[in-house]
């Protein structure tokens, strides 16, 4: 079995900052890409979290993503919901999101969709069964250099990998939007980061997906079709003064007991509280937006 292995498609109604040309139109031209290929080698497509950018976007853009995946009706795609996917980054929120919609549509299949056991589609927030031979994944996963300072040691792809190789023949994970590769007799583990850029960073990311055969294990890197020009970065200096000042203000912080996260802040409110559920659902609702 071919598979196309792809992560973090931050599907978004908006245009990222460093963004210079009509991005809502550039990702659906991407899917298309990715959906193309997935045709041509008759592969499933697997993707590893954070499907959309939000767990909410406008009605318009979910008719339009569900459309484009009509247009593959004889393409699997197989998806797990990531932290974006989730309203407060919680799993049982899936009801009430963009990806819950395309999982209850039938047009994106997940673990209960899928009736083999070869594939582990593990969501957000979810323990690793070690069941199958594929496991699809989504937490931040580093290689050799932390993406930020004060990334976590559990991200540590190298350790992970050692850990779970014996399990798994594919592991395939999203979060990080970075690409990277590891591989050894036991297993192949493919981080393929973002198929748009995002980020002024990105200027220079090349965007692709991986096509893996289950068969012989071996895979190909292919790249997608991107524009020049179209990522500007005249905003990082003005990125880098804010990020300078967010770090000294972190500084500050970390000799109080708060959480730097306003999500985490809310939930543990809630539950130490008694919130009421439509009370915590309107919270909720403010949130996301
Ligand atoms: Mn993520």
């Amino acid at each position: 079995m071919k598979y196309i292995l792809t992560a973090d498609w931050h599907i978004r109604d908006t245009t990222p900052r460093c963004r210079t040309d009509n991005y809502w139109m550039k990702q659906w031209n991407k899917i298309n890409q990715v959906l193309q290929i997935a045709q041509e080698e008759d592969a499933v497509v697997l993707i590893a979290g954070d499907v959309f950018d939000k767990p909410r976007v406008s009605n318009q853009t979910i008719e339009k993503f569900m459309s484009v995946l009509r247009t593959y009706s004889d393409v699997l795609v197989l998806a797990i919901a990531g932290n974006h996917d989730l309203p407060g980054h919680n799993l049982d929120n899936l009801h009430r999101s963009a990806i819950g919609i395309m999982f209850q549509s039938g047009l994106i299949g997940t673990q209960s969709t899928v009736f083999n056991n070869i594939i582990d589609l593990v969501h957000f927030g979810e323990e690793i069964p070690n069941e199958g031979n594929i496991l699809v994944y989504h937490e931040l996963m580093w290689y050799k250099k932390r993406p930020f300072p004060g990334a976590p040691e559990t991200g540590n792809a190298k350790t992970f990998f050692k850990k779970h190789k014996k399990n798994y023949d594919l592991i395939l994970t999203g979060d990080n939007h970075q690409q990277f590769e590891l591989y050894d007799d036991d297993c192949l583990m493919i981080n393929p980061g973002p198929i748009m850029r995002m980020s002024a960073d990105q200027w220079d990311f090349k965007p692709a997906v991986y096509l893996y055969d289950s068969e012989d294990g071996s895979f190909d890197i292919i790249e997608l079709e991107v524009q020049d020009g179209v990522v500007q970065r005249d905003h990082i200096e003005e990125k880098k003064d804010k990020e300078n000042r967010s770090k000294a203000f972190i500084k500050r912080m970390k000799d109080t007991d708060m959480e730097m996260d306003f999500v985490q802040n809310m939930s543990n409110y809630i539950a130490a509280n008694k919130i009421n559920k439509k009370t915590e659902d309107i919270i909720w609702e403010v949130i996301d937006d």
